[in-house]
């Protein structure tokens, strides 16, 4: 272990509120920026970079000084509400009364249905706080084995971690590219430059992607030209058409004897029903449906197999499409032929800090478990979040009744919300947990009033295991809560309690502390884990307190991800890589089976913008003064519709139809649209219920059989649609 820090000289606060400049980071994105934050009589008044955080180096983005504005946000929920009217209408209330009621309500429906009418929704925010992910699900398992578990998993990364089971026997920890050393980067559906990568955690993504491109290249696969494609090399593709492109790199790899001998004959198993299966996906036949010309893929892949280092990286705009699956089974594939798995540069995984061994955790097999709502494959035990609605409003066992709904807003991030809508009302009981009355908690019967980052201590934990440069730190609140904000765990805690439960985390209980708090309990893990002090028997280890007196920029575990222990996480059987599963050959068939898209209807595509974070930053009037939603469109596209830049028009799909504003803009691929989601925001948020836009998701699927059946991914990326001026 090799712990380094840079020194630095400036005092810190670190009483919670106290005047001064007080460290922390930034809880959004995976990126996780180290931040200095003053206060003033008790409020934030500036938010600065870290200049010497150990990894951000004095990197930021406009939304983390912007969630000071959230946590001093008027129309913030400061106190527990409960619901007495209509959608929306709350009245304040003790957090006495309300966890009395809410355990009192939660006992009666448990002694009546059983567990199996209890769920919890994760939200994406719960992945940045510490375990919050994880103790949102061990809630839900308290209660009894038949708890639903729901998450933004659906809309996000299901497709990418069952990609992973199958081939490497275990959906975590996630792989990633080892920016440090790599020379060929090849990104399809994803935009850095905006989202600062998805499922990796370098701050520095900007100068890690120039780096990368100044000493080999990097290439963006993407139907716009995107931030990112801009300032790399672009290939424009057809949304939802990844899987030719990938699967023809790989025809051409092995038809030219392109591929690594050594990982195909020691380490995988499979390699001749993958060759045989790629064999007629030629890139001519290919190019037909994906739009690359062939010459650009057989280009591609020679240039991919013969980089000194190189990796392929898919985001979500290859997670959500018809072959979600697909796509990233052959992603990991297309990594492992070319030998670039487990390679320094190349494709790899890492580890969390509060890991004891470092090993992966182990979950049920893949279809073990299916879903009450479409007899879809549980994925690491959660069950598809698009059947929300399908859960509550139909009958019999199991049925869902009570809701915890946990820093998620699936009314505006998963399809017809306004379905969902209506079935929440049909709950015995929802509970939010959020920061605001949105678009999904004001169909709640209690909203509890949670901190935002800079009312909490963390430990960055879970993206650690997904950093080229490992690092971590531990930070103390820069408030404390405001108003009567509670720890979303401390909430849970008082819960189960009055039932009569065991804490969430009993494990790390002492006779002094019979129900940990979560930092007594985090504190027990990391000085267990990898990196741990060992409880005093590794002097060179790491517990909470020495983290925040001599690390307080934070600390790299290693200068490197270890790329080499990747193979030691992998998890089938014979510690072989599985180039082949049964469920490889039903999907290269139904791929096949399916028209190109030539003359097709437009494809509706997503889009992220830099000061928008999904459905809740909107009320932030400094980062939406100059971000507005429309529909990105190829002037080609418009001139048949006889649409102009600034059209109103109608999007209608199979599903449902909205009016929205059209840009005209030849970044934009012919025959496919964007519009960004997490708009046409209603509820207790002010500004943002002012702004014009609408919520793309009306025009998705919730029905399940329009899913992706592998991983019951909703389809939101490549969705048919038809644009006519209103
Ligand atoms: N069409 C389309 N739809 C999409 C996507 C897309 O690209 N296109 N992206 C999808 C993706 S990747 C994701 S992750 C999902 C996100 O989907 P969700 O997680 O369901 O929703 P968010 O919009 O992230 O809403 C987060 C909620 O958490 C609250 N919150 C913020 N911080 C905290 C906190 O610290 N504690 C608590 N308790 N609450 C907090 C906010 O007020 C907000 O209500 O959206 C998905 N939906
Ligand atoms: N500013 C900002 N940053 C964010 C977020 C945010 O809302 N705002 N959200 C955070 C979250 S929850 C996540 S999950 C990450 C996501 O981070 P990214 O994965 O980088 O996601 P996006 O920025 O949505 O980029 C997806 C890209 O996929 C492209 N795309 C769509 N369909 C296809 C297709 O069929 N094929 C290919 N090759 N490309 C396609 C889109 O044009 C788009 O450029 O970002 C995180 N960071
Ligand atoms: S890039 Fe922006 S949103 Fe992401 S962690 Fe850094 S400051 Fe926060
Ligand atoms: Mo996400």
């Amino acid at each position: 272990m090799a712990i380094s820090n840079k020194g630095g000289a400036q005092v810190f606060a670190t009483a919670p509120g106290q005047d001064g400049a007080h460290l922390t980071y930034c809880r959004l994105c995976e990126a996780q920026c180290g931040l200095v934050a003053q206060v003033k009589n008790g409020m934030i008044v500036k938010v600065r970079p870290d200049e010497e955080h150990v990894t951000s180096a004095g990197h930021l983005c406009v939304k983390g000084p912007a969630m000071a504005s959230v946590t001093h946000d008027p129309d913030r929920v400061l106190s527990p509400l409960r619901r007495k009217g209509g959608p929306g209408d709350f009245e304040p209330v003790s957090w006495e009364e309300a966890l009395d009621d809410i355990a009192k309500r939660l006992h009666s429906v448990l002694e009546l249905y059983g567990s199996g009418a209890v769920a919890t929704y994760s939200g994406n925010p719960a992945s940045f706080a510490t375990m919050h992910y994880s103790y949102t699900r061990m809630f839900g398992a308290a209660l009894g084995s038949k708890a639903k578990a729901f998450s933004a998993m659906h809309t996000d990364t299901a497709s990418k971690i069952l990609a992973q089971e199958l081939v490497y026997g275990t959906p975590v920890p996630v792989t990633f590219p080892d920016l440090e050393d790599c020379d060929f980067l090849m990104m399809l559906g994803a935009n850095p430059m905006v989202s600062h990568m998805s499922l990796v955690s370098e701050p520095r993504v900007r100068q890690k992607l120039a780096a990368i491109h100044q000493r080999g290249r990097v290439v963006v696969v993407d139907p716009r030209r995107t931030e990112t494609a801009r300032l790399f090399e672009h290939l424009p593709i057809r949304p939802d058409t990844d899987a030719w492109l990938i699967a023809a790199m790989l025809q051409h790899i092995f038809a030219s004897g392109l591929e690594d001998r050594k990982t195909l004959e020691q380490r995988s198993e499979g390699a001749e029903q993958l060759r045989e299966a790629v064999k007629p996906i030629t890139p001519e036949r290919a190019s037909s449906y994906c739009g690359v010309p062939s010459q650009a893929i057989r280009s591609l892949a020679v240039r991919f197999a013969q980089a000194r280092t190189a990796a392929c990286y898919g985001r979500v705009g290859v997670c959500r499409g018809r072959y979600a699956t697909l796509v990233n089974v052959l992603i990991e594939l297309l990594n492992v032929v070319t030998g670039r798995f487990g390679q320094a540069g190349g494709w790899v995984s890492g580890m969390s800090p509060l890991q004891a061994d470092g090993g992966p955790r182990t979950y049920p097999a893949y279809g073990s478990k299916r879903s009450r709502i479409g007899d879809l494959p549980l994925i690491i035990g959660s069950s598809p979040g698009g059947s929300l609605a399908d859960e509550i409003t139909t009958g019999g066992p199991d049925q869902m009744r009570v809701l915890f709904m946990d820093s998620g807003n699936p009314v505006a991030s998963y399809p017809q919300g306004d379905q969902l809508a209506g079935a929440l009302e049909q709950l015995d009981m929802m509970v939010a947990l959020d920061l605001y009355i949105t678009e999904t908690t004001r169909h709640a019967h209690y909203i509890l009033p949670s901190p935002t980052f800079y009312e909490r201590d963390d430990l960055t934990d879970m993206w650690v295991a997904n950093a080229p440069r490992p690092w971590i730190q531990y930070v103390g609140a820069v408030l404390p809560p405001l108003g009567k904000a509670r720890l979303e765990f401390d909430v849970y805690d008082a819960i189960l309690q009055r039932l009569g439960l065991p804490s969430l985390l009993s494990n790390f209980a002492s006779s002094d502390t019979p129900r940990p708090r979560l930092m007594e309990a985090v504190d027990r893990a990391l000085r267990a884990g990898v990196y741990g002090d060992r409880f005093g028997e590794r002097s060179s280890g790491l517990s909470l307190a020495r983290l925040r007196d001599e690390f307080p920029h934070g600390v790299r575990l290693s200068d490197r991800v270890d790329a080499a222990a990747s193979w030691a996480r992998l998890r089938t059987p014979d510690g072989k890589i599985r180039l082949w599963h049964p469920v490889f050959g039903a999907e290269f068939a139904r791929l096949q089976g399916a028209a190109t898209d030539e003359d097709g209807p437009l494809r509706l595509i997503g889009r992220r913008k830099l000061p928008s974070m999904n459905s809740w930053m909107h009320n932030v009037e400094r980062l939406v003064r100059s971000d507005r939603p429309t529909l990105l469109m190829n002037p080609l596209d418009a001139e048949t519709r006889g649409i102009h830049d600034g059209t109103r028009v109608k999007i209608t799909s199979s599903f449902g139809s909205i009016e929205v504003e059209v840009e005209l803009s030849t970044d934009m691929i012919a025959g496919a649209v964007s519009y960004p989601h997490g708009w046409g925001n209603r509820g207790g948020w002010t500004h943002a219920a002012s702004l014009p836009g609408a919520n793309v998701n009306l025009l998705a699927s919730s029905r399940p059989q329009d899913w992706e059946q592998i991983s019951g991914m909703i389809h939101l990326d490549g969705v048919p649609v038809i644009v006519l001026p209103v």
